[in-house]
């Protein structure tokens, strides 16, 4: 059983110089949503959205963890219970940081899926280049990211971790995106004591018994020594 549950979004990134998507200098300030990160934008547009990708996937590579990645790792070894990390980013600054327990419930930008043959794999290269597929050699990978509109990953897992937990802390994400904005109600739902840490307040934070406002490397590290 996971005694802790952490749902992380792009804030928790955002010093390590990735960008976020909905800050006034956010990725979605100059991607529309449904050209970069949907099924029928790809349809539309593969040349744009594996470029898209594989501008994200070198920002991430030339990116470090930093200390509220490190602090979330530094937890799990320590902490007598399970900490598991709930991430809706891409990044896998986490697991750099040294995390193990790590579920990318909207995918990793360093991984591809083959539309042709299922198989996921490390990703082989630029997908702009439409690299063929290593199993099946058909040149249909696309990275094994979540759009907007289709199923997200692991959920079932995350679910049963979420209902079983007694802290869920929700770090640097804006709560924009369903499902991921809705395990906190599970969680609490299942008795666990919430906590937001972000650097602005949500509209509705009555689902959080703690609210900690400023940059995750400022409240994440503090935070966390207290467990
Ligand atoms: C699904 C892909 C069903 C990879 C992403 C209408 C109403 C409600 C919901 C919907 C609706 N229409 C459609 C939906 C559902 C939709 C949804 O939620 N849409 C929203 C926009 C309304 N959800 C879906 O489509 C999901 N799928 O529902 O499928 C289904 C089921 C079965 C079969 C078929 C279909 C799929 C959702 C996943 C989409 N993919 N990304 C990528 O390109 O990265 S979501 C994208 O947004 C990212 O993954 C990201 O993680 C997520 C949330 O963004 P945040 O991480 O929160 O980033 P944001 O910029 O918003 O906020 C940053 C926060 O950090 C801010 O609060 C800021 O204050 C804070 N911050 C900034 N700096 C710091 C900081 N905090 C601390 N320290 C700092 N330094």
């Amino acid at each position: 059983m996971a005694g802790i549950v952490v749902l992380t979004g792009a804030g928790i990134s955002a010093e390590s110089g990735i960008r976020t998507f909905r800050a006034s200098d956010g990725l979605w300030e100059d991607h529309r949503v449904e050209d970069v990160a949907t099924p029928e934008g790809f349809a539309a547009d593969r040349a744009r959205v594996q470029s898209f990708y594989d501008e994200r996937r070198r920002a991430a590579r030339a990116a470090q963890p930093n200390a509220a990645h490190h602090a979330l790792a530094e937890l799990e070894a320590r902490h007598p219970g399970e900490v598991l990390i709930v991430t809706q980013n891409i990044d896998g600054l986490h697991e750099r940081a040294g995390s193990a327990r790590v579920v990318h419930i909207h995918g990793e930008v360093d991984r591809a899926w083959c539309t042709t043959c299922d198989e996921r794999m490390p990703c082989p290269g630029d997908l702009a280049a439409e690299p063929p597929c290593p199993r099946c050699g058909a040149r249909s990978l696309r990275p094994d990211v979540v759009w907007f509109g289709e199923p997200v990953y692991a959920l079932d897992e995350i679910y049963d971790a979420v209902s079983l937990c007694r802290w869920f802390w929700v770090v640097g994400t804006s709560g924009a995106v369903t499902p991921a904005a809705s395990l906190v109600a599970v969680a609490r739902e299942a008795g666990a004591r919430t906590a937001l840490l972000n650097l602005d307040a949500h509209d509705d934070t009555s689902m959080f018994d703690d609210v900690v406002l400023g940059p995750a490397t400022t409240v994440v590290p503090p935070w966390v020594a207290r467990f």
